[in-house]
């Protein structure tokens, strides 16, 4: 089940509240999502399994990366057997989300459309109302609900309708697991979630983080080193900030993040690099798995 938005409508926030864990990085700035990351959500008790692929936002290609991205989402579509159509219900329904609503009834033939109407939390009741009229309206889509992924609020119908569309059949992943990332790459966008939480403007769309060596000694501490890029001497700059501060700063969050994600104590080694046009560099970009 792929969902498809624009960017920062609240899609790797949904898949996390789904999911019950934090298997998707989610920030303020649009085009967090860079990786395709599937969440998986098990009801042991109902038999069912949700798969969510978690899908960075639809938009216009601008350099290699973003072109990678788009085409990946394309992709993604095309393979859903159910669409989960995410909008900002505090903006409402606008452009961008009518020529998504385009796009899926391309790729449609009698794949369910559902609406998730998301950040209603923000929203009096008759603007809800109208974001769900307008959400329904929109031509690719059969049905709407209203959620706030950051409270939970609508989850429970959503979810429960999201379970009787998806097709009967063997579970495709285990039960316990959660996410079909490998522990890398995980790591290495825990990383990055804390760089954008603490950078702004251009900063977070140049920045990458490329996780090297992961080692456990035998007392348990993990040490993870790790290179972040930047694209410009100036941004590697900013990152590490007056006197290291900024650095630090980050590498404290995302120690903490990988701690909670690893249950192990964690010694983060951490290296700013300029690496320019990385994000045209179509070779780097297949090392960084960015498909
Ligand atoms: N108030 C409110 N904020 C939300 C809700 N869902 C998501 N957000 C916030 O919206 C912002 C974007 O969330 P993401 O989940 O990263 O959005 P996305 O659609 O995955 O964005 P891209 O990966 O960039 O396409 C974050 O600051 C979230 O905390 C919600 O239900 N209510
Ligand atoms: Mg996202």
């Amino acid at each position: 089940m792929g969902l498809a938005g624009r960017p920062n409508v609240g899609k790797s926030t949904l898949v996390n509240a789904i999911v019950g864990a934090h298997v998707a990085i989610v920030s303020e700035r649009p085009q967090t999502t860079r990786r395709v990351v599937r969440g998986v959500a098990t009801n042991t008790e109902a038999g069912t399994q949700l798969v969510l692929v978690d899908l960075p936002g639809v938009q216009r290609p601008r350099d290699a990366l973003t072109e990678r991205m788009q085409r990946r989402v394309e992709h993604e579509i095309r393979d859903s057997e159910v669409l989960l159509l995410v909008i900002n219900g505090q903006e409402g329904v606008g452009p961008g989300d009518r020529f998504i609503s385009k796009a899926l009834i391309g790729a449609k033939e009698g794949t369910p459309v559902i609406c998730a109407v998301n950040k209603i939390d923000r929203l009096r009741e008759p603007a809800v109302a109208a974001a769900l009229s307008a959400a329904a309206e929109l031509e690719a889509v059969d049905e709407v609900f209203p959620i706030s992924a950051k409270t939970g609020a609508g989850l429970e119908p959503l979810i429960a309708r999201l379970a009787e569309l998806v097709p009967e059949g063997p579970f495709m992943y285990p039960p316990e697991q959660r996410s079909d990332a490998p522990s890398e790459m995980l790591l290495g966008e825990l990383i990055r979630e804390q760089v954008l939480r603490r950078t702004r403007d251009e900063l977070p769309h140049a920045v990458e983080v490329d996780v090297g060596e992961i080692e456990e000694r035998a007392d348990g501490l993990v040490t993870i080193t790790a290179q972040i890029w930047a694209e410009t001497e100036s941004q590697k700059g900013i990152l590490i900030g007056a006197k290291g501060a900024k650095i630090k700063e980050i590498g404290t969050g995302a120690r903490r993040e990988l701690e909670r994600e690893l249950g192990k104590q964690v010694h983060l080694e951490l290296k700013v690099r300029v690496r320019k046009h990385w994000r045209r560099d179509e070779g780097l970009l297949d090392r960084l798995g960015i498909e």
